[in-house]
This record gives structure tokens, C-alpha cells and sequence, in this order.
């Protein structure tokens, strides 16, 4: 039995972050899989025993749980020493950049690739606006990107496991990805650090 249990599952990027974190760290942690797409995370048994908020990733270490990837990040940083701020200020640069995943950066490329290489609803008036949301906060990492080689500077961080959790799912992303030189260069970073693995080579799927 590992030490740390990722209640994940290969085609989410919110659970590839902190995959992607156990993995650069070299923690002992095994994967286990949840069955989204046969609605396992919104049942009943999942809310009670997993996480009331129905959703993965979850992290299990001993006797304690987290949900929400950027908790999960922030533990994995205090408890393998590693990606996480060194001063105050750093923490609130981290926190600042991983609220912005959350919410505008995630949150509309995320729902965006749903809709389209998943869900295959065609291009909508919701996708339309998703998009524009989407390019808008890509624009923002592109330009902090063309002055600094990671997020909050010289050296990766959680912030940057945060933020890139959606960007290497190639074709599935419904935005060509090479109009933005910085994150692609960022990316490609990313992809040479020591242990980078696709997210599907790294949580299980089922499809
Ligand atoms: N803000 C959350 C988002 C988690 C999330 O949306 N997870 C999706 C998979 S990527 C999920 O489990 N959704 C379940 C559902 O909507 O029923 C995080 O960063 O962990």
C-alpha cells in the first residue's frame, strides 16, 4: 500500500495537477481510479465517504483526506519540501496565480474541452463564450511568460502544476494552443523537468 492515495482519473486535468506533483516529488503514491463518466462522483456513497463536494481529485495520506487540487498541491509542497514558496510573499504570488487557474484559466478551458471533445455538443453560444474566456486568460499567462521562465519566476513551483493541469491534452483542446510561443515554450519546460509524464500515462482511464 503507497503512502498517498490520488483519487483521480486520466482524462481530468484538476486531478493530473497534483498527479503531476507526486510524481516530480518521487512520493510513494498510487492512483485510484474514479468512474466519472458512469456518474460515480455524483453519488451518493462517493459525496459521503469521499468528498461532499463530488469531485476528483481527492488526496488520502494516513487518516487524512483533502479535495480541491490547490489544497492538495499546498499539502504535497509543505510535506515533500519541494515547488512551494520559501517567504510570505512568495505564498501570496503562488495563491494569487493558482486562483486564477481556478477560476478564469481552468475553469473556461476546462468546461470548454468538455463540451466540445467530450460532451460533442458542437459550437454554442455557451462554447462561443467559453472560448473567448478561455484565449482571453491564455493571453495573460502568455505575456507573464514572454518575462519570466515559470510563474512566480525562476524556478517551478505548485503554481505551475496548477495552471498547465489542462494544457498537454493536444488534439482534445478545441484552441490551437501554437498562438501562445511563451506557454509553449513554458510547456515544453515542464515536459523535460525529471519524471514528466502524460496524464494519461500517469491515472488510470476506462475508455
Ligand atoms: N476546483 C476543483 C475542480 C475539480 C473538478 O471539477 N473535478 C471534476 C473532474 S476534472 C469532477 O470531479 N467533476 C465531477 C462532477 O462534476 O460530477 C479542483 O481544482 O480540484
Amino acid at each position: 500500500m503507497a503512502e498517498f492515495t490520488l483519487y483521480c482519473f486520466g482524462e481530468s486535468g484538476n486531478s493530473y495537477k497534483p498527479a503531476l506533483m507526486l510524481q516530480f516529488t518521487g512520493l510513494d503514491w498510487q492512483a485510484k481510479f474514479v468512474d466519472f463518466f458512469n456518474g460515480e462522483t455524483r453519488t451518493p456513497a462517493y459525496r459521503e465517504m469521499i468528498n461532499e463536494m463530488g469531485e476528483a481529485p481527492v488526496l488520502i495520506h494516513g487518516d487524512r483526506k483533502f479535495s480541491q487540487s490547490g489544497v492538495i498541491l499546498d499539502y504535497l509542497a509543505e510535506v515533500s519540501g519541494k515547488f512551494g514558496h520559501t517567504n510570505d510573499e512568495e505564498r501570496r504570488e503562488i495563491l494569487r496565480w493558482m486562483l486564477f487557474d481556478n477560476h478564469k484559466f481552468t475553469g473556461s478551458i476546462a468546461s470548454l474541452r468538455f463540451l466540445i471533445s467530450i460532451a460533442k455538443t458542437g459550437e454554442t453560444a455557451t462554447t462561443d463564450w467559453l472560448r473567448k474566456r478561455a484565449l482571453g486568460a491564455l493571453a495573460v499567462v502568455d505575456g507573464h511568460l514572454a518575462n519570466n521562465s515559470f510563474i512566480i519566476g525562476k524556478r517551478p513551483t505548485i503554481a505551475d502544476f496548477s495552471l498547465c493541469g489542462y494544457l498537454y491534452y493536444g488534439e482534445e483542446l478545441p484552441f490551437d494552443l501554437n498562438q501562445f510561443k511563451h506557454v509553449q515554450k513554458w510547456l515544453d519546460t515542464i515536459r523535460n523537468l525529471e519524471g514528466w509524464k502524460h496524464p494519461y500515462n500517469l491515472m488510470p482511464r476506462k475508455r
